[in-house]
């Protein structure tokens, strides 16, 4: 009898528990003690099956560690089936989260009952795949197709009540999942009660599933999963149910055999490994309760709200009472949007606004914080200026944040006599929206420094990723690689409408140029005067037309005009007439003659630049491993999930051929296309980047 399955008689009922930490996924040992189960059940005289799961949910899915390895029997959709075959009533109870084969396996049972918080849901089009094991052809004869579509072209968990409603679950009780199951099985069998296989059930008429097809392929942007799976949802209507569930097999396997599931599966476990970090095993983070900003721009003002939503105080502080003034409305703005999405009530908002926000102009006002983070001006002497100031008044152990995107966190911790207190926090823009955090390690920042960083990042829902100091560290220094990249290619024949819709084709959210118009492009123009002042190595090639659109006033979205005109709207995107010719007048100065370039060309150039740059960032230990730099890429940069980050898409497409495109264009450009002397070894040696991860986990 299998281990993780344990068996028990109460009464008339058969009690299969699974217990299987941490999620009960459903491998090969769950799958082989819930068919065993059953038989026993069957055997011994049971009228009816309870199955339900230990700890902290009934099963999550299939254990998606098996995937791409040979599946072993008895493969998940057989065991749903066994389970539905059986003589038996059988009752699935549902607590935690029931996804994919956990919903499954529900859906092959005969009813289903949830604790109120439970959720369920089919998540697999997240992960690449579809469901595979009847889910598309169990839950559209139970809900319809509409409903069905729905949950699994979305992936999205849905409450107990509404699957209630929807009719996925027959019952909501109060109790342990063992309770309310026991209890609900015996009024089955009290009220006579027969079996309700859902294979038995009709199946809804079919509808025009080739507009609904190309209808999800649109919405997905590039991902192939959740179209696919609208293939299974017309299987379920159109064939009998053994035929459809073979058609969902069919389909399941050709996406398990995708780049796409590759991709998204290592996203999914490269953001719950970013996190695992040997320097801050074991060590507890300093206490986080109240929270200083510097600064109540745009950036700080966001910080502040999403420390306010994570329940923490903060103090915001500002150079004049005005500009406070100004500060404390935008956080009101931002928390004005959570209150009409809903998010927080209106006295949570009055409560976050007046009692957990104070706003002063004074820094005595910060002697009490546990840790403050300065989000001023992106000039180092400003930023010096005011870390002696904090160092002056903030308490002992109070932990001194820059949000610095670009400037020298050993510097800036040097003026102060606790160097070992400081760290880099910094966050994206919107910061109350974007997911992702880089937590900057300076050189003397001690490990409970550190600890208490990816702490705050954990409580406001960040994805937290640690870098260590260089320009940019690991997410803006592999941005102005490829930034620059693409300006060559504008310089030698792409327009920027060319290389935006090249990498939107690509899946990128938005293409480089749009993005510089979202940003803002005084912020590229202000690093391009840093970069010149400080002196550019005369090998490097150099533009000016981005600094002419600047020189006219135009900034983009904000001013209403950058590489696009946006008078007719922020989504408009026009080009702006202006800009070809500047780049032209570019051309000309340079005495370079345009040549064509292609979408695959595009891209190929611009990722080889990503590739490359994050290599050196891993080389030099700036990002810890691979998995890092691609984590950064998902969340703080738009790259699309389903390709998994830069250092996956690498692996992927084959390190040798990077390596010699990279090579090749060396010899016109060998300034800026030098190899990283990581990609080199790793060629060198047969290996990929996976396994640089692999080795350090
Ligand atoms: C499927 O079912 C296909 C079928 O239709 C057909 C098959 C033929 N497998 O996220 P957490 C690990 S596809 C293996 O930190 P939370 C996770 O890596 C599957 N491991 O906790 C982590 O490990 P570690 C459909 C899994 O509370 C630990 O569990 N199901 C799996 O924030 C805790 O996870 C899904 O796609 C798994 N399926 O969130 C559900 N799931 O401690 C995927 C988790 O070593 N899972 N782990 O870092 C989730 O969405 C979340 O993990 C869940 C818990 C909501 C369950």
């Amino acid at each position: 009898m299998s281990q993780v399955i344990q068996y028990e008689r109460v009464g008339d009922i058969a009690v299969l528990a699974s217990n299987n930490p941490p999620v009960n996924a459903l491998g090969y040992d769950v799958r082989i003690g819930l068919v065993e189960g059953i038989e026993r059940a069957e055997q011994d005289g049971a009228k009816a099956v309870l199955i339900y799961g230990e700890g902290r949910t009934f099963f999550a899915g299939a254990d998606i560690r098996e995937f791409g390895k040979p599946p072993k029997e008895p493969f998940l959709p057989d065991v749903c089936s066994r389970i539905e075959a059986s003589h038996l009533i059988v009752v699935s109870s549902l607590h935690g989260t029931a996804l994919g084969g956990g919903l499954e396996i529900a859906l092959g049972s005969h009813y289903r009952i949830a604790v109120p918080s439970a959720r369920v849901g089919l998540p697999e089009v997240l992960i690449g795949v579809m469901p595979g094991a009847g889910g598309t052809q169990r839950l559209p004869r139970l809900i319809g197709i509409d409903g069905s579509l729905d949950i699994i072209t979305s992936g999205r968990q849905v409450g107990a009540k509404e699957a209630l409603d929807l009719g996925i679950l027959d019952k909501v009780a109060e109790g342990t999942p063992r309770e309310i199951g026991l209890a609900y099985a015996q009024e089955l069998l009290d009220s006579g009660a027969g079996r309700r296989p859902i294979r038995d059930m009709d199946a809804p008429a079919a509808v025009d599933f080739d507009a609904l097809y190309e209808a999800v392929l649109k919405k997905s942007r590039g991902q192939l999963a959740p179209a696919v799976a609208v293939r299974g949802i017309q299987a379920a209507c159109e064939l009998p149910f053994d035929k459809g569930m073979k058609r969902e097999r069919d389909l399941f396997m050709e996406l398990m055999a995708t780049d796409q599931r590759q991709g998204l599966i290592h996203a999914f476990f490269a953001e719950r490994t970013v996190g695992k970090l040997p320097e801050i095993d074991g060590i507890a983070p300093r206490d986080l309760n109240a929270l200083g900003v510097i600064g109540g721009g745009t950036m700080g003002a966001g910080i502040a709200t999403s420390a306010l939503l994570s329940g923490l105080n903060v103090t915001m502080l500002e150079m004049t009472p005005e500009a406070a003034a100004a500060a404390k409305g935008r956080i009101q703005k931002n928390l004005g949007g959570a209150l009409k999405r809903g998010k927080i009530s209106q006295d949570k908002y009055e409560d976050l606004t007046e009692k957990a926000l104070s706003l002063t102009t004074s820094y005595d006002d910060l002697g009490d914080v546990d840790l403050v983070i300065e989000a001023v001006f992106e000039d180092m002497d400003v930023k010096k200026t005011v870390f002696t100031q904090l160092d002056a008044v903030c308490k002992p152990g109070a932990i001194l944040a820059s949000n610095t995107s670009y400037l020298n966190v050993d510097e800036i911790a040097a003026v102060t006599k606790r160097p070992q207190d400081v760290i880099g926090l910094h966050f994206f823009s919107p910061a109350h929206v974007m997911k992702l955090l880089e937590v900057v390690v300076a050189d003397k920042t001690a490990p409970d420094v550190v600890a208490t960083g990816f702490a705050l990042g954990k409580k406001m829902g960040k994805v937290s990723v640690r870098a260590g100091v260089c320009d940019g560290f690991i997410g803006n220094r592999i941005l102005s690689t490829y930034r620059t990249c693409a300006d060559h290619m504008i310089l030698d024949g792409a327009s920027p409408y060319q290389i935006d819709v090249a990498l939107e084709k690509f899946g990128f959210a938005m293409g480089p140029y749009a993005v510089a118009d979202l940003a803002g492009l005084d912020i590229g123009w202000a690093v391009r005067k840093r970069k010149r002042a400080e002196g550019l190595d005369p090998a490097a090639r150099d533009s000016t037309y981005a600094d002419k659109i600047c020189e006219d006033g135009h900034f983009g979205q904000k001013t209403g005009m950058g590489y696009y005109d946006y008078s007719a709207g922020p989504k408009s995107r026009v080009p702006n007439p202006q800009v070809i010719p500047l780049i032209e007048g570019d051309r000309d100065a340079q005495g370079i003659s345009p040549r064509e370039f292609t979408e695959d060309e595009i891209v190929r150039r611009y990722m080889a630049s990503m590739v490359n740059e994050a290599a050196k960032v891993v080389g030099e230990g700036i990002a810890l491993r691979p998995l890092d730099v691609d984590v950064t890429l998902l969340y703080g940069y738009g790259f699309p999930r389903y390709r998994g980050g830069p250092m996956k898409w690498a692996d992927m497409v084959g390190l040798p051929e990077l390596l010699a495109d990279i090579q090749k264009w060396a010899k016109d450009d060998p300034y800026f296309w030098q190899a990283a002397p990581l990609l080199e070894q790793l060629v060198a040696e047969g290996r990929t980047f996976d396994d640089l991860n692999k080795e350090a986990s």
